[in-house]
């Protein structure tokens, strides 16, 4: 059913797309001008404040200021990259680790190497900024495409982009990857080609995973990436398990640290399920190199962090287990990267496992089966798409160096959005993936009740064929 629901594929609006989705200048110009309508007439709510009065944080070196973060709390800011151990956490709040302010200032540039990377090359920043206006880019064409009817469902990242690479291209791939659904930066860093991306979202025969996924459920063995699965929080525990068969093998062959580390991404939602706890005690007792790292931004669909926990956010809760945690500015590329290679090296080199906490916002509706403003003010969300632009942060700090400027930027988006609609015309042209083939990959043998159930559709289908069509 899923496949058919995800093949909605006609051309009828394939030249809709490609006129509006052509003329876009910068980033958050087409954020917003291709999201999903934001309608809403509520109250605007000031999201980015100042204040004045901090919270007892004499544990790190604040430098100047704090700023609200999810749930309306203000944290306070530091430029120490600091991974807390769990018997020395900061009093008071969590302090948020920071590199680059909203205009991408660099905080303190007398900082040592775990801050920026003193070899980061021009051509690799223009690298993580490309990739981040190609995800961007797709998100956008993708919502109009699911609009237009001709894929069943999508998922946007804005707003989490330097999350995602931020993260990203702190790791390489021998580190394997368990994701939520939120997080396709990650794989497209991987190097997930856009034919594949398009190619999973409209289930055809090129798909990976041949069409029996909801679209946004990616998985690549050969990236190391594990297929996303919809029942939040299930990708912990097996995450954890990963993360101990690495390091027992790695010790069975002499080795004292894994070939990768495993990082698990999941939400300040999934966060509230039991099975995190689960995950976070087996991880920390087995002495697992993992990274759990979660993405708070702010929001679980309609559920906002106020009501999802009474305590200083998810980082916090590493004490309790034992753990070592870091919690870091999401919208700050350098800041993740920073903080991701730091907590990869702790990691493996001592065998344990570390919390990342990230604070960004979803700017995007939930997937396109929400619309957000239903529960939160058209004003908000604006606020934090022009104010705190992840990608807008980087682009400026690239401009100060000298790497990007207006033209180049508008010309990598131009391309970008060529790749993504040549990608999705051409997914939309291939055929589903054989009948069949539902049928494969359960268990590596079939049993016989499937081969059973097998040989009773195939009937069926050839009893009938003026109903059905398609490759068998
Ligand atoms: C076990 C389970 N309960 C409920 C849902 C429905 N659901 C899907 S996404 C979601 C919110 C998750 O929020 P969060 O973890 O913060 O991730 P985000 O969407 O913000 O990236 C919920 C409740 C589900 N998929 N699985
Ligand atoms: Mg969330």
């Amino acid at each position: 059913m899923l496949r058919a629901a995800s093949r909605l594929s006609s051309h009828r609006a394939a030249r809709a797309i490609l006129t509006e989705s052509s003329s876009t200048s910068s980033a958050s110009a087409l954020l917003f001008s291709k999201s999903a309508p934001l309608t809403s007439t509520s109250s605007s709510t000031a999201v980015i404040r100042s204040f004045s009065t901090l919270h007892d944080i004499s544990a790190v070196d604040i430098t100047s200021d704090s700023r609200i973060y999810a749930g309306d709390v203000p944290l306070p800011l530091t430029t120490d990259c600091t991974i807390f151990e769990a018997d020395d956490v900061p009093t008071g709040k969590y302090p948020v680790f920071r590199v680059m302010d909203e205009n991408g200032v660099i905080r303190d540039s007398s900082k040592g190497p775990e801050y920026i990377d003193p070899n980061l090359t021009e051509e690799h920043a223009v690298k993580m900024f490309r990739t981040m206006a190609r995800l961007n880019v797709m998100d956008n064409i993708f919502l109009n495409a699911q609009r237009q009817g001709r894929i069943s469902f999508y998922m946007s990242s804005q707003g989490e982009e330097a999350v995602h690479i931020g993260s990203a291209s702190a790791l390489d791939n021998k580190d394997v990857i368990f994701a939520q659904y939120r997080e396709t930066g990650v794989l497209m860093w991987r190097g997930f080609t856009m034919s594949q991306f398009a190619d999973q979202c409209f289930s055809n025969s090129g798909d990976l995973g041949k069409g029996r996924q909801m679209p946004v459920h990616y998985g690549s063995r050969a990236l190391n990436f594990h297929t996303i699965s919809s029942p939040l929080t299930t990708q912990l525990p097996q995450a954890a398990g990963s993360a101990y068969a690495m390091k027992m093998e790695a010790l069975r062959n002499g080795k004292d640290r894994a070939e990768g580390v495993t990082v698990c991404y999941f939400g300040d939602g999934a966060a509230s399920e039991g099975d995190f706890h689960a995950a976070m005690n087996i991880a920390a007792t087995m002495n697992c190199p993992i990274i759990f790292f979660c993405r708070n931004n702010g929001f679980a669909i309609s559920t906002p962090v106020a009501d999802q926990y009474r305590g200083d956010g998810i980082a916090s809760r590493a004490k309790g287990y034992g753990m070592a945690s870091i919690r870091v500015d999401g919208n700050d590329l350098f800041a993740v990267n920073a903080a991701t290679a730091r907590a990869k090296e702790l990691a493996l080199s001592e065998n344990r496992p570390v919390l990342i906490e990230t604070m960004s916002y979803r700017v995007g509706h939930h997937s396109t089966s929400d619309d957000s403003t239903r529960y939160r003010s058209t004003e908000e969300i604006k606020k934090w798409d022009t104010e705190d632009n992840p990608i807008d942060r980087f682009r400026r700090y690239c401009e100060t160096r000298g790497w990007l400027d207006e033209e180049t930027v508008q010309t990598i988006r131009d391309e970008e959005k060529i790749n993504v609609l040549q990608a999705l015309e051409s997914a939309e042209k291939k055929g589903p993936p054989e009948l069949s083939t539902m049928f494969d990959d359960v268990y590596k043998e079939k049993t016989p009740e499937l081969e059973r159930q097998e040989a009773k559709l195939l009937e069926h289908v050839a009893k009938y064929p003026e109903r059905y069509s398609g490759p068998i």
